[in-house]
């Protein structure tokens, strides 16, 4: 098992739409436990491969409060949407920024699951919401993307002066 790094906003690796995964086989279940070793511990209820720089469509998500009740969503596609919900929504990739985002309240999604195998199933409230932001970073978008021009810019920033500051700490 190991952590991996998350990339963060403006890294333009984040813009890089993801490829089908072809198939389901114990590198990539390796790389599945890596991420949710690496989601867990930063902490986050949901992570995409392409914020560890994997561009292949896969994300893995809890939303449970016990951290007991992990999904693994390969080749995500959403089949349907319901209602509209408004969740203040977070990134790991875009640390310390929260802001509100409008989403389909109940998403019908087929999938493939760790061992490969086609499923299909309806989800609603924070996972719903978390696999569309997922889902969302498998096509290179961000939360920030549905913020002003005005917002975006502010966040990108800050984020590029904390970062040089960063480097200036370590160097
Ligand atoms: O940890 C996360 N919290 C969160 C809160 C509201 C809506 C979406 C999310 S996902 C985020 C982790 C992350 O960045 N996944 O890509
Ligand atoms: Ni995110």
């Amino acid at each position: 098992m190991a952590k991996l790094t998350i990339l963060e906003f403006p890294d333009p690796r984040l813009r890089k739409k993801a490829v089908p995964v072809d198939n389901v086989d114990d590198e990539l279940r390796a790389l599945i436990d890596d991420m949710f070793e690496t989601m867990y511990a930063a902490p986050g209820i949901g992570l995409a491969a392409t914020q560890v720089d994997v561009h292949r469509r896969l994300l893995v998500a809890d939303v449970s409060a016990d951290k007991d009740d992990p999904h693994v969503f390969v080749n995500p596609e959403i089949l349907e949407k319901d209602g509209v919900t408004v969740t203040e929504e977070g990134c790991l990739s875009v640390p310390g920024y929260f802001e509100e985002v409008k989403r389909a309240e109940h998403i019908r999604v087929r999938y493939l699951d760790r061992a490969g195998h086609e499923c299909e199933g309806e989800f609603e409230g924070l996972l719903a919401v978390c696999v569309q932001h997922e889902i969302d970073h498998l096509d290179g978008r961000l939360f920030v993307d549905y913020l002003s021009e005005a917002k975006r810019s502010r966040i990108r920033k800050k984020l590029e002066k904390e970062r040089r500051q960063q480097a200036a700490v370590v160097a």
